[in-house]
């Protein structure tokens, strides 16, 4: 079988450079170009940098729930919404490395550990420390999302050998006060930009069906399509309604908007991995399926998110074997891009 990075002669050369020099007008007009003519073209780029039969998988866990200052109109773990989420304490370090065990042996390759903070104490730090070292001890990559980071939070991480760090631009600059008040946008850029400057890799997305407009979405990827590297992992969460939110009854995505989403992601960075993330127990295996085909090449594996409910092995193992899609082994992982 021919090798998946052979292509036809297509049309499309500057796709295979990386730019970072989108404009919101050429995003939009591929956004909103013929929907067979933007997949056609999201899955040529696909094609030519990944393997579009193999999905990498992390797996997420909540090592501090709750009670989190921040505003977030979406999120069940802030303290300024009457949501049923009780709060709790952060994990010890023993219990949260017996789950990334377990999550190795179901296929994860990567071990994500997300806290309801603003930005992660000092004390804090020491045991988040130890829960890297264990994660990679373990041969997973790790993965954190932590809040805003000071630059000695971030050289704590990088010596502790963090490989990700997660840090959602969540949505445009223009509709970002309608999601959260207690932050801003360019406190986003800030944290994303002392994580790359350490050189630990940089997870950043955001959220889709939050209310917002097709020009939000376009304008979301385009600031991170236009960071002078592209986040290695970029992932694509479909909001989780939640009851007590001021969210809880957004309009939903409408599922073709959302695959345009994932097309316009893979199209501008062609070499991150497009994670199709929280949300999925709402798709359709067919919606699922055209993410794939549109280069989504990542999701979250396992029954819960961090408070939310994902679709579990035995669904995706269905799933994954209806559309011949395989695991993507760690070793291969460190080779692509
Ligand atoms: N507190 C840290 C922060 O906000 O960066 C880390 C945890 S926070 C829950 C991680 C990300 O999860 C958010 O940035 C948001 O994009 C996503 N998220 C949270 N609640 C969600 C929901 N109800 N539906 C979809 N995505 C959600
Ligand atoms: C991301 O973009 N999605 C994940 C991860 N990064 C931390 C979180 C999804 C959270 C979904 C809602 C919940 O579980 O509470
Ligand atoms: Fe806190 Fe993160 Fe939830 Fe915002 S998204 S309320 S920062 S846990």
């Amino acid at each position: 079988m021919a090798d998946h990075r052979d292509h036809p002669g297509n049309g499309f050369a500057a796709d295979a450079e990386p730019r970072h020099d989108w404009t919101r007008v050429e995003a939009q007009a591929l956004y909103d170009a013929p929907f067979n003519d933007l997949l056609f073209r999201a899955h040529l780029v696909h094609r030519r940098h990944f393997d579009p039969n193999k999905v990498q998988k992390s797996r997420l866990l909540s090592i501090k729930t709750g009670g989190c200052p921040e505003d977030c109109g979406y999120c069940s773990q802030s303290a300024h919404h009457k949501t049923s989420l009780p709060a709790s304490k952060l994990m010890e370090v023993e219990r949260v490395l017996s789950e990334a065990r377990k999550a190795k042996e179901a296929g994860a390759t990567r071990y994500c550990m997300g806290a309801a903070w603003r930005s992660p104490k000092d004390r804090d730090m020491d045991v988040v420390v130890a829960m890297v070292e264990g994660v990679r001890a373990l041969g997973m990559e790790s993965c954190m999302t932590l809040g805003m980071l000071s630059v000695e939070d971030v050289m704590r991480l990088k010596d502790a050998g963090l490989d990700y760090y997660n840090h959602n631009i969540d949505t445009s600059e223009r509709y970002y006060d309608k999601v959260i008040t207690t932050r801003s946008f360019a406190d986003r850029l800030d944290t994303l930009a002392r994580v790359r400057e350490a050189g630990i890799k940089v997870c950043s997305g955001g959220i889709v069906g939050m209310g917002e407009g097709a020009d939000d979405r376009v304008d979301m990827l385009v600031t991170l399509a236009n960071l002078p590297t592209h986040p290695e992992s970029v992932p694509i969460n479909m909001l989780v309604p939640i009851e007590g939110t001021p969210m809880a009854e957004a309009e939903k995505i409408e599922p073709i908007a959302f695959v345009r989403t994932i097309a316009l992601a893979r199209i501008m960075m062609p070499r991150s991995f497009v994670r199709l993330s929280a949300g999925r127990t709402a798709m359709s295996d067919e919606m699922q399926a055209l993410c794939f085909f549109a280069g989504a090449n990542s999701v979250f594996v396992g029954d819960t998110l961090l408070t939310a409910d994902n679709p579990g092995d035995d669904a995706d193992s269905v799933l994954f074997g209806k559309l011949g899609i395989g695991d993507l082994p760690l070793a291969e992982l460190q080779r692509c891009g």
